[in-house]
């Protein structure tokens, strides 16, 4: 059997990169066609159920086996995007820029859990560092420092002069990699200063959810070095989707160092002995990290209000 990683989808038509560097182009099997409706809960404070299509058949990124010129099976997956639809992203860079929108922490945080939910990491690119003055990058590269520290690279680039772009380069190797941010946070401008003639589409997708048909649109891995990237943006506006209130801690890693002992503490009411709440006060972890925490868990209990 042959085995390859699926680089594109179009109208059931596969394109796989095999071992041997060739790209063949197939069907898969009868059998990776079926589809199923559940009903699901797009997001957890609404209670309106919606619609969502499991499909099992493969999808741009999986690592498939070929039998008679048909996908027979694949891998099991270790994650996978719904926008784009994209199986095994090893990394979301996450491009937010350091002036114009504004620096937003909170907006940092949020993309993050989400980016965490998804069992995905997140490699922060801040773009635009020509917009601040030095005391001004210095004072953002001191507060991502605890970014860092959590394991997550930051890097900090001029898309426009090329300055830091190598670094970025050095990051897409070897990983399926999407992008994501804001609008206007600067995503198109730095893929095109790494491979002028990338065309990151716009990452407002009409998908059908729950109108009981899928669109047919083209997913598509780029090949770059011994990397691939996604031409398509994911999640560039947000709320906390698909989050539970409950698992929304652990969704904050830095967290983790805390154990708070108090088996149903939600860590924001003023509860003597809290270990993370006390850590917040104290410093130990970044003040606006657990503000975006606060922040967050309010508007998912508000939403279970509704
Ligand atoms: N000065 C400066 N401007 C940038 C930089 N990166 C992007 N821009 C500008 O910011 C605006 C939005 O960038 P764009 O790449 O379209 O953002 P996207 O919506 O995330 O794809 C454009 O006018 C870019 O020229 C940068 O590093 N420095
Ligand atoms: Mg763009
Ligand atoms: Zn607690």
């Amino acid at each position: 059997m042959l085995k390859g990683r699926v680089i594109n989808l179009n109208g059931g038509i596969y394109k796989v990169l095999l071992e041997d560097s060739n790209i063949i182009s197939v069907k898969a099997r009868g059998k990776l066609r079926s589809e199923k409706q559940y009903a699901v809960n797009q997001k957890s404070y609404s209670k309106k159920a919606v619609l969502q299509t499991i499909k099992n058949s493969p999808k741009v990124g999986d690592i498939v086996y070929i039998e008679n010129d048909m996908i027979d099976h694949y891998e099991p997956r270790k994650n996978e995007l719904i926008r784009p639809d994209i199986a095994n992203v090893d990394q979301i860079l996450l491009v937010f820029a350091a002036k114009e929108p504004d620096f937003s922490f909170y907006l940092l945080d949020l993309f993050i859990v989400n980016i965490i939910k998804q069992n995905i990491k997140p490699c922060i690119v801040i773009s635009k560092i020509d917009k601040l003055n030095d005391n001004e990058l210095n004072d953002l590269k001191k507060s991502l420092e605890y970014y860092q520290n959590m394991g997550y690279p930051v890097l900090y680039v001029n898309s426009k002069s090329g300055e830091g772009v190598d670094k970025v380069k050095e990051a897409l190797d070897n990983k399926i990699t999407v992008l994501s941010g804001q609008t206007g946070a600067g995503k198109s401008t730095l893929i095109n200063a790494i491979i002028p003639d990338f065309n990151l589409k716009t990452s407002e997708i009409s998908f059908a959810l729950g109108r009981g048909k899928h669109t047919t649109r083209e997913t598509n891995l780029y090949i770059y070095n011994n990397g691939f990237i996604g031409d398509t943006p994911g999640f560039s506006k947000l709320d906390v989707l698909g989050v539970d209130k409950n698992e929304l801690s652990s969704l904050f890693i830095d967290f983790k160092d805390y154990s708070c002992r108090f088996k149903d503490c939600n860590h924001t009411e003023n509860i003597m002995g809290c270990s993370i709440k006390e850590a917040a006060k104290n410093g130990e972890i970044l003040s606006s990290r657990y503000d975006s925490y606060l922040k967050m868990y309010k508007q998912l209990l508000e939403g279970e209000k509704k």
